[in-house]
C-alpha cells in the first residue's frame, strides 16, 4: 500500500489592512423612476426608444427599482460585509435638462448616502455614468466644448448637497465608452457615427475632469478626487509581426495612453495624435486645456473586464463590444480601422469576453511603474465582474460556480500585483445587483445579488455568499 502524504494546508493569501472590499453600480443601470420626481431624459432614455439600439426594446425606465428600495439594497450591502459601494448620480435627477438645481432629485441622493454611512458603508461616488440630459446633447453633447463648463456647475451642486459626507470623488467613469463607443461608434447612447466628434468628446470629457478636479480641490482639499478608466491590455498575436505589435499599439494607444497620458502627463500621446491626423482634433484642444486636466488627482480607478488579443491579419471573431443592432458598425476609433481580434482560446464570459485574470496583475503593475506610481497616486480596481446565463434551482439559489471562479481568480491577481509593490487599496466588483446592460438590456446579468424583474426581488447568488466570506476573513 503507497501512503500519499496530506497534501500541504494553502496558506491563505490576506489582503492589506486597509484594503476595502466594495460592489459597483450606475445611476441608469439601477434606479430606474427616470421620470419621477422631476427628473428628465437623459441620453440614454431616448437611445432606448430608437428601434434596434436596445435588446428587446429594454430600457431604464423600472430598472431595479433602487430609487424606491435603496433602503433595502443598503442593508443588503450591509449583511454582505461590503465596506464601500460605488454609485453614480444622475445628471438628469439633479440638474434636469442640465438647468435648474432639483431639490427632489438631490435629496434621493443624499437619503443613500445616510443610509449608507448609518450602516457604516464607504460612499463612492460617480459624476458622470454617461447618462447626460438630453436637452445638452441637443446643443452638441460632449462634441461640444460648453459641456464641459456644464458639467463642472452640476458637479458643483452634487457637492453642495453630499460635500459634507462624501470623501470620494470620481469624475468620469470609462471617458472611452462615453466618447469613441458613443459618438463613433453608435453603440452607446447618444448613437452618432462621426469621428471628429468623438475625438472632441474624449478631449471634452477629460476638460471636464480637469474643471470638476480644480472645482472640488477648491472647495476641500481633503477631499479623494480621482477617474475611472476602461483600461485593457493589448497583446499582438505574433509579438515578432511588425503589423500585429502596429495593432497592439494602436488598441494601446486608443484605451490606455490617449487618456492616462493627458491626466498623468500633461499631453497626448505623438503615435496617437498621428493615427487620428486628418479629423480636426489639434484645433479642438485649446491652449490650457491640458494643465487643467493634469490636474493632480488622489486615485485612479481602473476598470478591467479582459484583455485584447490583435493582429493586423483577420482573426476568428470581432470585437465584442458590438451590440446587437441593425445599424452598421464602424470601429469605434479611427485608428483601429484593420486591426483584427483573435481568441486566445480561454473561457469566455456571456459576454465573450475572455477570462483573463492574469491580464488584470499585468496592467495594475503597468499603469502603477510609467503613471499612477510616479505621481503618487494610489489606485483602486472600482469594476471587474462578468456576466454568465445563471440559473435558478427549484428553491430559487443560484449557483454561479463560474462568478465565483471569475471572482476570487480576479482577486487573486490584485494579490499578485500587490505582492509585487503595487499599491491598490480597493476592490469593487460589478455589480452589486443584476442590471440594465446597455444595449443589451437585461439579457446580460453580472450581479453577485439575482434580480427578479417580475418582482423585484433580490436573491444573493453563491458568489455573493463565497465574497461575503472573504470580505469577512480578509483573506482568499
Ligand atoms: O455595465 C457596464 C458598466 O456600466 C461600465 N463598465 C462595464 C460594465 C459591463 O459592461
Amino acid at each position: 500500500m503507497t501512503i500519499t502524504p496530506a497534501a500541504e494546508p494553502r496558506a491563505a493569501r490576506t489582503f492589506p489592512q486597509d484594503f476595502l472590499f466594495g460592489a459597483a453600480t450606475a445611476a441608469y443601470q439601477i434606479e430606474g423612476a427616470a421620470h419621477e420626481d422631476g427628473r428628465t431624459d437623459s441620453i440614454w432614455d431616448v437611445f432606448c426608444r430608437v428601434p434596434g439600439a436596445v435588446v428587446h426594446a429594454d430600457n431604464g425606465e423600472v430598472a431595479c427599482d433602487h430609487y424606491h428600495r435603496y433602503a433595502d439594497d443598503v442593508a443588503l450591502m450591509a449583511d454582505l460585509g461590503l465596506q464601500t459601494y460605488r454609485f453614480s448620480t444622475s445628471w438628469s435627477r439633479v440638474r434636469p435638462d442640465g438647468g435648474q438645481v432639483n431639490k427632489q432629485g438631490l435629496a434621493f441622493y443624499s437619503k443613500l448616502v445616510d443610509q449608507l454611512l448609518e450602516k457604516n458603508i464607504k460612499p463612492w461616488l460617480t459624476l458622470y455614468h454617461w447618462d447626460l440630459p438630453q436637452a445638452l446633447e441637443e446643443k452638441g453633447g460632449w462634441a461640444n466644448r460648453d459641456t464641459a463648463y456644464r458639467f463642472a456647475e452640476y458637479a458643483a451642486t452634487v457637492h453642495d448637497v453630499l460635500g459634507d459626507r462624501v470623501d470620494a470623488w470620481t469624475t468620469l467613469n470609462e471617458p472611452w465608452c462615453a466618447s469613441f463607443l458613443s459618438y463613433i461608434g453608435g453603440e452607446h447612447a447618444p448613437g452618432r457615427q462621426d469621428v471628429p466628434a468623438g475625438l472632441a468628446a474624449a478631449h471634452h470629457l477629460l476638460l471636464g475632469h480637469g474643471l470638476v478636479v480644480q472645482e472640488l480641490r477648491k472647495r476641500d482639499p481633503a477631499l479623494q478626487l480621482g477617474i475611472t478608466l476602461n483600461l485593457t491590455v493589448a497583446d499582438p498575436v505574433n509579438p515578432d509581426d511588425a503589423g500585429d505589435l502596429d495593432a497592439a499599439r494602436r488598441i494601446d494607444g486608443q484605451f490606455n495612453r490617449f487618456f492616462l497620458d493627458p491626466i498623468f502627463r500633461g499631453r497626448y500621446p505623438e503615435d496617437v495624435l498621428r493615427d487620428v491626423a486628418g479629423n480636426g482634433f489639434e484645433t479642438v484642444v485649446q491652449p490650457g486645456d491640458l494643465g487643467i486636466i493634469s490636474t493632480p488627482i488622489d486615485a485612479l480607478g481602473v476598470n478591467y473586464y479582459h484583455g485584447e488579443f490583435v493582429s493586423a491579419k483577420p482573426g476568428l471573431q470581432e470585437t465584442t463590444t458590438a451590440a446587437p443592432s441593425e445599424r452598421p458598425k464602424r470601429s469605434p476609433f479611427p485608428a483601429a480601422d484593420g486591426v483584427y481580434w483573435h481568441s486566445r482560446g480561454l473561457p469566455q464570459t456571456a459576454m465573450d469576453w475572455d477570462v483573463q485574470p492574469e491580464g488584470l496583475t499585468r496592467l495594475l503593475r503597468r499603469v502603477h511603474d510609467e503613471y499612477s506610481g510616479p505621481a503618487g497616486v494610489a489606485i483602486a480596481v472600482t469594476e471587474n465582474g462578468a456576466a454568465y446565463d445563471d440559473v435558478v434551482l427549484a428553491d430559487g439559489s443560484v449557483d454561479d460556480v463560474d462568478r465565483r471562479s471569475f471572482l476570487t481568480a480576479h482577486l487573486g491577481a490584485i494579490l499578485d500585483a500587490v505582492d509585487d509593490g503595487v499599491p491598490v487599496t480597493g476592490y469593487f466588483y460589478w455589480s452589486l445587483l443584476d442590471n440594465f446592460e446597455w444595449a443589451w438590456g437585461y439579457d446580460k446579468r453580472f450581479g453577485i445579488v439575482r434580480v427578479d424583474y417580475e418582482t423585484q426581488a433580490r436573491t444573493p447568488k453563491a458568489s455573493a455568499i463565497e465574497y461575503s466570506r472573504i470580505i469577512g476573513e480578509r483573506a482568499l
